[in-house]
């Protein structure tokens, strides 16, 4: 079994130009930034890179750029769910074969995969398809509507699927996320995905988190991340209400579309989403960075 993830581990965001069409070429500079702030691996394509707003050809050279901008110095885990499996399996062979060192996939969502054998299914095509790399089920209930047991799915689905590494859990069931980590001893790497409950999470046990705000706020999670570690709790709530505090302010407007502005103020010129997340106005950009201000957000990050 490979290594487990550890620490923050940044969602990319998928830089475009004013016209829509993908900028690859920023993506160095996306990619050093995170790395002087310690961000310890890149999830490509998810839902934070707008994965399922590309086209697949888009979804290959934006891989391949972060690939090559990484050069092997943190992992980069590549997203290739898809609602045509076919073109999951394709991606997650393109993935391989450009050096990517983990594949992950969120299952189909347009018609529901509603038991957890269904899952496993879809789930054992994609992971056959790049079957030297370890493979991470993408568990985003909120965004694909399957709301399955992920204790069943890790232990029925690892008799299936041989390089089945572990989840990507993005819910807010702690109980849940709980026992998946401990299930066989702690055999499978179950990583947290919601930056506002990290400290619950910590608690709970994880070891890696992977998730958008680290693209705005590393610095502020790496505190409270340390906090956690030397058992200053009260520091370590504090950070949480301030990153729950602007993740409030961010759900006030199309939420990436929010975060990709937040990051055009910090000096990346990453562009707005496609639709259907869309671009704020520049009356929404000034009022977004008015209450960031006023909650003191630019001053702790
Ligand atoms: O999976 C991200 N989820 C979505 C990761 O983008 C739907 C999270 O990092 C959230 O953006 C974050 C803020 O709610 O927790």
């Amino acid at each position: 079994m490979a290594d487990k993830l550890q620490g923050l581990i940044a969602a990319t965001y998928t830089p475009l130009h004013a016209d829509g069409t993908v900028n690859v070429s920023l993506i160095p500079q996306v990619v050093e930034r995170l790395l002087s702030q310690n961000i310890r691996g890149l999830y490509v394509c998810g839902s934070t890179g707008e994965g399922m707003s590309l086209s697949s050809e888009e979804r290959r050279g934006v891989t391949q750029a972060y690939v090559e901008a990484t050069a092997g110095r943190v992992p980069v885990i590549v997203q290739v769910g898809h609602n045509s499996i076919a073109e999951a399996c394709a991606l997650a062979t393109h993935a391989c074969k450009v050096g990517a060192d983990i594949i992950s996939a969120t299952c189909p969502s347009y018609f529901k995969v509603t038991t957890e054998t269904g899952l496993i299914d879809c789930m054992q095509q994609i992971a056959a398809a790049a079957p030297q790399r370890p493979f991470y089920y993408y568990h985003i209930p909120m965004l694909t509507g399957s709301q399955l047991d992920m204790v069943t799915f890790l232990r029925r689905g690892a008799e299936r699927m041989p390089n089945l590494a572990g989840l990507k859990y993005t819910s807010s069931t702690l109980h849940e996320f709980q026992e998946c980590l401990q299930l066989d001893d702690g055999r499978f790497d179950v990583v947290w995905g919601l930056d506002e409950m990290l400290l619950g999470a910590l608690a709970t046990g994880t070891c890696a988190a992977i998730g958008s705000t680290y693209n705005i706020a590393a610095p502020l999670y790496a505190k409270l991340w340390q906090a956690f570690d030397r058992g200053d709790l009260t520091t370590a709530r504090r950070l949480q209400a301030d990153s729950i505090r602007f993740i409030r302010t961010l759900n006030g407007y199309p939420f990436h579309s929010a975060m990709k502005a937040v990051l055009q103020m910090q000096g990346l010129p990453m562009g707005d989403c496609r639709l259907p997340q869309g671009k704020l106005s520049q009356d929404d950009v000034n009022t977004l960075q008015q209450q960031l201000s006023d909650i003191g957000f630019f001053d702790e990050v």
